[in-house]
């Protein structure tokens, strides 16, 4: 007759932690936000997109506006086959040629404000550096 007994004593020992798994989990999710933020890209004060790359694909840069750090280095990764240059219309920057599928950098200028740059091969593609 020992049987019943035990399969009854697990079974309370198992209620209990799932119990205790919930309050667990009831405990974490009041402070936290309910997105997970770990892949995500850094968000500014003001809520612009922070990065430290731009991508370019289909003759577009992307982000188009990318907010950057004063003086931080940005990694140009070109993920089309044929080459791209990021050049800034005011000269302040250019990563030169960017032979399809590789990756430059260029140094954003230290001085806050918005820098127009475009591709040198394609002129009309065009994006905007925001540092701040
Ligand atoms: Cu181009």
């Amino acid at each position: 007759m020992r049987e019943p007994v035990r399969g009854v004593r697990s079974g309370a020992v198992v209620t209990v932690m799932a119990a205790a798994l919930l309050l667990a989990a009831c405990g974490g999710g009041s402070s936290g936000s309910s997105a997970p933020t770990t892949s995500s890209p850094s968000r500014s004060a003001a809520g612009a997109t922070t990065t430290q790359t731009v991508t370019i694909s289909n003759f577009m840069f992307e982000p188009m506006a990318a907010s950057v750090a004063p003086g931080s280095t940005v990694t140009v990764a070109n993920k089309d086959s044929v080459t791209h240059t990021l050049t800034a219309t005011g000269g302040q920057f250019d990563t030169g040629d960017i032979p399809g599928g590789q990756t430059k950098t260029f140094t954003a200028p230290m001085k806050a404000g918005t820098y127009h740059y475009i591709c040198n091969i394609h002129q009309y593609m065009m994006g905007t550096i925001v540092v701040r």
